[in-house]
């Protein structure tokens, strides 16, 4: 493994590790592709338009014209990839289908900028993406081939996963992205927590587990940055992220497709677990591109505790 002569583990860019795995080369082009267009998305996260865009998404959210750019980035790349059959975005309403041939093609699911509403405060955020082989992007988490997510804070870093392990890349002075961490392992229990929505509408089960992890003595970590969050969680592999059910909204917030499978991949990967409470996340079948669902994702021992709380055990 990192056999190229001169050069360390830490010095392997992202393409040549990808080539290490033994994967297809359309999945480590896809991949490739994918950590490029971010070059241009960070472009545009540090330089672009902080205002509205006029237009709003397929939740009926008003759009940033960052949403819109950075989502036009993403899908022009996918498009040019050549190795696409489906494209679905948080940014858009329907599934844009590039081919309808799946041989050797991907499907992609992605959030093009989560947390978006955090530039104009100066705060971390991030490109999260699923990938499917084929064209049929309905399917559980668990048939994903990869995820990876891009977060742009005060370094631009790049973790990714295809099923052998979770890797962390980042951006070096030539923009480029070489290996910092290798096969990430979480802990079987933390000491971070980060409790997502409005408290005074957590459901009583919810509130006396949140209250069961303060008095574990775990510190409060929450940016509102979905992707800073869990890459806190990931890169010290100690800590729990929850976003549950509401009394007001049942489902929670957070979108399978988009943000949550792609994320369960990657904590799964790295040893950790993330459910809705009942069933993994990567269990669940999509029924619709639209679908939310409660989020408990980090540490096993503090995820199965969560179920325990919410199932009366
Ligand atoms: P925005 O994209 O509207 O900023 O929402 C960010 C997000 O989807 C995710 O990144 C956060 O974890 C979560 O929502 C924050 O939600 P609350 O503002 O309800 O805590």
């Amino acid at each position: 493994m990192y056999s190229e002569p001169g050069k360390t583990k830490f010095q392997i860019d992202l393409r040549a590790h990808l080539r290490e795995q033994n994967i297809s080369g359309n999945l480590v082009h896809l991949l490739c592709e994918i950590a490029e267009a971010s070059k241009y998305v960070i472009n545009a996260v540090r330089t672009g338009d902080l205002g509205v865009a006029g237009t709003s998404n397929l939740y009926g959210e008003e759009q940033l014209a960052l949403d819109v750019l950075s989502d036009r980035i993403m899908r022009k790349r996918l498009v040019h990839s050549g190795v696409v059959c489906n494209i679905a975005s948080e940014e858009m309403e329907e599934i844009y289908q590039v081919t309808s041939n799946p041989l050797g093609m991907f499907s992609v699911a992605y959030d093009p900028l989560d947390g978006s509403s955090l530039v104009d405060v100066n705060l971390a955020v991030g490109t999260i993406v699923g990938i499917y082989q084929g064209c049929e992007l309905l399917q559980p988490g668990r048939k994903m081939v990869g995820a990876m997510y891009i977060l742009y804070g005060p370094r631009v870093s790049l973790v990714y996963s295809i099923g052998k392990g979770v890797y962390e890349f980042t951006m070096n002075q030539l923009m480029e992205f070489t290996l910092t961490r290798d096969n990430i392992q979480m802990k079987p229990s933390g000491d971070i927590y980060a409790p997502g929505g409005l408290r005074n509408k957590y459901t009583a089960e919810n509130e006396r587990f949140v209250r069961y992890l303060e008095d574990k003595g775990l510190k409060l970590r929450y940016s509102g940055g979905f992707v800073p969050d869990i890459n806190q969680v990931l890169m010290k592999g100690k800590g729990i992220f929850i976003y549950p059910a509401l009394t007001d909204t049942p489902n929670g917030k957070l979108r399978l497709l988009f943000e949550l499978n792609p994320m369960a991949f990657l904590m799964e990967q790295a040893g950790g677990a993330a459910t809705n409470g009942r069933i993994p996340i990567l269990d669940i079948v999509p029924e619709s591109l639209d679908q939310r669902a409660p989020i408990y994702i980090g540490c096993r021992e503090d995820v199965e505790k969560a179920g325990e709380f919410l199932n009366g055990g």
